[in-house]
């Protein structure tokens, strides 16, 4: 079984990796990322941490056009020693957290169609690279994402791969930050979302509860609908610090700990106003 797994050091038989072809995208895309760039930006504005605000601007992407792969791959080089691989969606988990330990994340080359502006399935080049890549400009995160890939190749050793999930979901996905001018997005499900955007940090209904990792790894979450719970960081080497240790004693408590629903609030939560 062992042997079957990807190590951060082996390679696959295939990456899934393929061109980004940024030649061959038509007028009518490029429109499509402007308006996505312009709506979210200016929602991002006093919404999203300084960290996500500065890592954009350093990647290079701007509202004219859906952004050249490799040249923000060297602005990105050069920052945290991340690229971008291009892939054509979804890539299978270990080839996934495979390319994340070796600092390669997979964005998708395709952009959606005009009637797929508020709500997405699979994931599109707006939403990995907006969403995803501004983050890795920032080096404790992009450790991190380094750490979370290694991580994950030795999850699905050890059959935990569904605890794991839920830490990216709950961090990389939908994560908030408290700062001192309160809470901030960081998660790239919620920046790259006009509805989320808004929602996470505005709503009286969801909660927001300080992050605990044990807590996060316990709780479900919802694919098709706005989240219920968000989980807020203090700084991003909390996260990074939270996670390095060795997870295997942690999948063993919580295979004795019952799965919560979305919704559930505990005592021991520390509930954000
Ligand atoms: N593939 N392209 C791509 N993007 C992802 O975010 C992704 C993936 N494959 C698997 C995967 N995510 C999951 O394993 C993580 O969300 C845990
Ligand atoms: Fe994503």
């Amino acid at each position: 079984m062992d042997g079957t797994i990807l190590t951060p050091d082996s390679r696959p038989a295939e990456d899934f990796v393929i061109g980004q072809w940024w030649e061959r995208y038509g007028a009518a895309e490029h429109a499509i990322w402007r308006a996505l760039f312009e709506r979210q930006s200016a929602l991002l504005r006093g919404r999203a941490c300084m960290e996500f605000l500065d890592g954009l601007a350093a990647t290079g992407a701007a509202a004219d056009g859906i952004p050249d792969f490799e040249r923000a791959s060297d602005l990105l080089d050069k920052a945290t020693g991340w690229r971008i691989a291009a892939v054509a969606g979804l890539v299978p988990d270990d080839v996934f957290f495979w390319h994340l330990a070796n600092r390669r994340f997979p964005v998708t080359n395709w952009i959606r169609a005009p009637e797929q502006m508020d709500y997405l399935e699979e994931p599109d080049v707006f939403h990995d690279f907006f969403g995803h890549v501004p983050m890795l400009m920032n080096p404790v995160f992009a450790d991190y994402m380094r750490a979370y890939g290694q991580g994950g190749l030795k999850a699905l050793r050890q059959g935990a791969l569904p605890y794991l999930a839920r830490l990216y979901w709950y961090t990389v996905e939908f994560g908030l930050i408290r700062g001192g001018d309160g809470l901030r997005i960081y998660g790239s499900g919620i920046a790259s979302s006009r509805a989320e955007s808004v929602y996470c940090l505005e709503s009286p209904e969801p909660n927001r509860i300080a992050f605990d990792l044990l807590r996060v790894m316990q709780t479900d979450y919802r694919i098709d609908d706005l989240q219920a719970v968000y989980f807020a960081i203090d700084d991003f080497q909390q996260l990074f610090d939270a996670t390095r240790p060795d997870f295997t004693p942690y999948y063993v408590a919580l295979r004795e700990r019952p799965d919560l629903a979305p919704e559930a609030v505990l005592p021991s939560d520390i509930l954000i106003p």
